[in-house]
């Protein structure tokens, strides 16, 4: 009976360490992570401390809690993903153990792990994460460490909408103790602009790791909605496109969205950030879908806009085609040196002439009724990642491009235009000259979206009981 025991233990053990062996191997690594603390603190001044708190927790509904998402910037400097913690960078060696981090975790608590999943705690802090000082946030309070006596303390917004467990040290406990070690009364400016300047001008410029990972999640993404293109029909709700695309993200590993998707028809697709995606027949209309899987915490930003009876009408193409040539002039200065503002500036000259010569608008000043958006922004750990959007473009950046133009019913133009919304984004990483087109996988072209549309998907062919 005790060997049986035995063996039974050990099978169990053996199970847990099989199942952590089972784990993906293609995270970001603890080296990433230190090595992306190093280079913050190269950034700061002397004498100076950064501290990087988790997001908030956010309620769903009564007592159930959002998915938690992490804070990028903590997770790009710990790989922490857990809420109710706070990190501190120090520029010079602190105390006689000449510590230069402290990552405060939430406790290690079997009957809250029970309910609400496992957490590293101090120890998987310090072996999964490499920090060497590691401790609970219940021990922040009465830590022996003088803030005010840095000459710059670096932070972000502090966040006033949290609610509080009254434990004193879940993120809003942890944010009193440090105002009050801190002896901040009114947020610095100062310290905010100093802690922008900083993450932004890291996080711009992607790492090897980062561009593997980013490869990824937009490979994965194309071909979403290549397979969405290919299943799409005139009956199909905007719901169910929708869950294709989701369906294909987590079948490749990805962890779910970078951002709310927006899957709309017809008029939907007029809508910028039209998020209800419940229209529950496409139609013979134009469906723009912008969806993007976050795989590894590392978001896609996709756009295609397609025809859903796999045919575009002539409206519908010429404005697709514009939108088109608008993308194409714009990869045409995407090289290091150029001002990213000048990537805006470029796909509205297009748009407009060209609205101008469809008869669209008379003064290009217009343009901006029609295509009310920017072109680029950076893409990474946020859908709208960090980055200096006045500087140049540089090698390594990963921004999109993504003109669009979108003419809702009642628009001030012949009527033979309304209900048209066209957005083409792509994911592109600028090279050493000119650029790469991450999302070159999920065709652009027109005729090429046709064509795909007329192949047949795996998911035409699946059948469920009628309800
Ligand atoms: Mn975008």
């Amino acid at each position: 009976m005790k060997q049986l025991l035995l063996f039974f233990a050990l099978l169990i053990s053996n199970s847990q360490i099989h199942s952590q062996e089972n784990l993906p191997t293609d995270y970001l690594s603890k080296e990433f992570h230190k090595g992306r603390r190093e280079a913050f603190r190269s950034l700061m001044p002397t004498n100076s401390v950064a501290v990087i708190f988790s997001y908030p927790e956010r309620v769903f509904s009564k007592d159930i809690n959002y998915n938690f998402h992490q804070n990028p910037d903590m997770y790009y400097l710990s790989g922490y993903k857990e809420p109710d913690a706070v990190l501190f960078v120090f520029k010079e060696a602190q105390g006689t153990e000449k510590y230069n981090e402290i990552l405060f975790v939430r406790e290690k608590n079997a009957s809250r792990e029970m309910w609400t999943g496992r957490r590293l705690g101090v120890d998987g802090g310090k072996s999964k994460l490499g920090i060497t000082t590691v401790y609970n946030g219940k021990d922040f309070k009465d830590f022996a460490i003088d803030l005010k006596k840095f000459d710059k303390i670096i932070y972000d917004k502090i966040p006033t909408d949290i609610g509080n467990d009254k434990s004193g040290f879940d993120l809003y406990g942890l944010l009193e103790t440090f105002k009050t070690k801190a002896g901040i009364t009114n947020e610095d400016k100062t310290s905010i602009d100093l802690f922008t300047n900083i993450t932004n001008s890291l996080r711009e410029i992607k790492t090897p790791e980062e561009m593997d990972l980013m490869r990824k999640t937009v490979k994965l993404s194309c071909i979403a909605h290549n397979e969405v293109m290919k299943a799409v029909g005139p009956d199909m709700s905007e719901n169910e496109a929708d869950g294709i695309h989701a369906y294909i993200h987590r079948h490749y590993g990805a962890e779910g969205e970078g951002y709310p998707p927006i899957v709309g028809a017809g008029a939907n697709g007029c809508i910028l950030h039209y998020g209800e995606n419940n229209s529950t027949k496409i139609d013979n209309q134009l469906l723009l879908m912008d969806v993007g899987s976050e795989y590894h915490g590392y978001s896609a930003d996709v756009t295609r806009t397609i025809p859903a009876n796999g045919k575009f009408t002539e409206e519908q193409k010429a404005i697709y085609q514009l939108v088109y040539e608008a993308q194409e002039e714009v990869f045409k200065i995407c090289k290091p040196g150029t001002p990213i503002q000048n990537l805006t500036q470029k796909s509205k000259e297009v748009v407009a002439e060209g609205l101008i010569k469809l008869g669209i608008i008379t003064d290009p000043k217009d343009v901006r009724i029609y295509y009310p958006h920017g072109c680029s922004h950076f893409l990474g750990l946020d859908v709208h990642d960090k980055g200096n959007y006045m500087g140049n473009l540089k090698e390594n950046m990963i921004l999109t491009v993504e003109p669009g133009i979108y003419i809702p019913a009642n628009s001030k133009c012949d009527k033979k235009w309304w209900n048209i919304g066209v957005r083409i984004e792509d994911d592109i990483a600028i090279t050493k000259d000119s650029y790469e087109n991450l999302s070159v996988e999920s065709p652009r072209k027109w005729q090429d979206v046709e064509k795909l549309a007329t192949q047949k998907s795996t998911f035409n062919e699946m059948k469920f009981p009628k309800i």
